[in-house]
């Protein structure tokens, strides 16, 4: 029987390519993203492999969420995977000089689109006694940096939530991932930098950084190990990216 995936964000970056990969491997998706030209381009293209749900959906609006899961044709209603990846740093200014904006709209879409979305999906799942919810963190949850103030710590709540919900499922069969990408090409950093993209190019140039596909294919992985095994959580970061040690002032 054909499983069904949920992602959100699937109009760039991580979310297309995971729609992709399982489009590929023929599970049935409902996808979801805010830009309409782009979502309803990447529902075309899918539905000519797969049977395809695309809904136009803003994370941050816990009604439309609601709705949204409500109204799932009965085809699609039973969801298999969430993948939750929707989500979005902005600025990398120090916490004393953020807009204020920027920081609620990262705890907006980061924490709250990502807790509407698996309150709306997760009672379906324990119901079934089957599902996966995999979330998207980073390594920005795991190690700080400087300007990565409120998305680094949206990142860590996701950490947290995922290993939380593990706790609240025992006894399901009910599985939650947290996969924790480093540095990788999408539109990630063109948003951060709020579509200059002399700045975004900069973070990548010089540089092999993981790619959409790279991620997809470790969700994929994740969410198609055997039914009694929970990857809790995966870091991954390319092979040009590691640790820095302690900064340390001498100015006082
Ligand atoms: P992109 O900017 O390429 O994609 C982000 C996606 O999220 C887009 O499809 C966007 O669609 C969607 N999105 C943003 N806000 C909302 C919203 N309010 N409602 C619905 N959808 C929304 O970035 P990535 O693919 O890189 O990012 C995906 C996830 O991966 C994010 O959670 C990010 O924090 C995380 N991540 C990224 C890393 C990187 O280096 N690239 C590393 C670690 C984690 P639309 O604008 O159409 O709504
Ligand atoms: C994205 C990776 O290091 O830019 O979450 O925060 S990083």
């Amino acid at each position: 029987m054909s499983q069904i995936a949920f992602i959100t964000g699937v109009t760039s970056g991580f979310g297309a390519a995971c729609a992709r990969q399982f489009a590929a491997h023929g599970w049935h998706l409902i996808v979801c993203g805010r830009r309409q030209d782009r979502l309803e381009a990447l529902r075309a293209e899918l539905a000519a492999t797969v049977p395809v749900h695309a809904v136009a959906l803003d994370v941050r609006d816990e009604a439309a969420v609601n709705a949204a899961v409500a109204a799932l044709p009965a085809d699609f209603a039973e969801v298999d995977l969430l993948v939750n990846n929707a989500g979005l740093a902005l600025g990398l200014e120090p916490a004393h000089q953020c807009p204020m904006d920027d920081w609620q709209r990262m705890v907006d879409t980061n924490i709250k689109g990502l807790l509407y979305c698996t309150r709306a999906i997760l009672p379906g799942m324990v119901a079934r006694n089957r599902g996966h919810i995999v979330n998207i963190g980073s390594v920005a949850g795991n190690h700080p940096y400087p300007g990565g103030n409120v998305y680094g710590a949206t990142k860590a709540f996701v950490r947290q939530f995922s290993l939380n919900l593990r706790a609240d499922l025992l006894g399901t069969r009910v599985r939650v991932t947290n996969i924790e990408p480093g540095m990788a090409e999408t539109e990630f950093s063109l948003v951060r930098f709020k579509g200059e993209s002399g700045p975004s190019a900069k973070v990548y140039a010089g540089t092999q950084p993981l790619q959409a596909e790279d991620i997809a294919d470790i969700v994929y992985w994740t969410a198609t190990r055997p039914a009694h095994v929970n990857i809790n959580t995966l870091e991954v970061m390319p092979v040009c990216q590691a640790f820095a040690p302690f900064a340390i002032s001498r100015t006082g």
